[in-house]
């Protein structure tokens, strides 16, 4: 996707070490604020904000410039009801049975169970999709490479994106999302990658209590 010419990158920016310094600081400062929340206001969100969110995780870098993504927001209440129905029913499957022991242990501090009402009370939920393959304009089939890899950063750009913008919101992914596919009526190339429910906080959200790991557990210097 490509069109096989070099161009001058004349948009790059270049801070002084000190300025640089300073902006990292202050974005991890900002970063650090997010938090999943699992309650949620229906207060409208405009749609403009989402359009703008959306760009940005469409700027993610990916295989080959394939740009295997596809974003489908969903707002409209009936669509919002009927996913909540599906992914409540794969959820009790997943509680009573498919989880097992450790895994309950291991979301037992977030107090999740199979109840999602946050999929109806949010404005939007924006379902992510991994293509596995493309379609040329002549209908033949297009590989794509790297594609939960591509899909993976866009996501990431995306939910950063969106609590820069003073939005919260919560990962889900369903433990069976073949429904996904099903309601929003997505071709056959494209799977779901997990939805990110998006919105104002209900008032007095409370969040788990979590610690994040330190610069040395989660990196090393060579
Ligand atoms: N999808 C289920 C279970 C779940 C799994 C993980 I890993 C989490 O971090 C949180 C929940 C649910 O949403 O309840």
């Amino acid at each position: 996707m490509t069109d096989g010419k070099y161009v001058l990158w004349t948009s790059y920016s270049e801070y002084p070490p000190e300025e640089m310094i300073q902006r990292a600081t202050s974005f991890r400062g900002d970063m650090q604020r997010r938090r999943s929340v699992r309650d949620f206001s229906d207060r409208a969100v405009p749609r403009e904000v989402l359009e703008d969110c959306l760009l940005t995780a469409g700027s993610a870098p990916s295989g080959a410039n394939m740009q295997p993504w596809s974003f489908v927001v969903v707002s409209d209440p009936e669509t919002k009801r009927r996913i909540r129905a599906a992914a409540e029913l794969e959820e009790r499957e997943f509680y009573r049975r498919r989880a097992g022991a450790e895994w309950l242990e291991a979301l037992s501090s977030l107090g999740t169970n199979y109840q999602k009402p946050f999929l109806e009370t949010a404005p939007y939920l924006i379902v992510v999709f991994s293509q596995s393959y493309g379609a040329a304009p002549d209908g033949s089939k297009v590989k794509h490479y790297f594609v939960r890899e591509s899909v993976g950063i866009a996501t990431g750009l995306l939910f950063a994106v969106l609590h820069h913008a003073g939005l919260a919101t919560l990962p889900y992914t369903p433990s069976r999302p073949g429904f996904l596919n099903e309601i929003l009526n997505r071709p056959d190339n494209e799977r779901p990658f997990l939805v990110a429910v998006v919105g104002y906080p209900a008032e007095g959200v409370t969040v788990p209590q979590l610690t994040r790991k330190s610069l040395d557990e989660i990196a090393t210097f060579v």
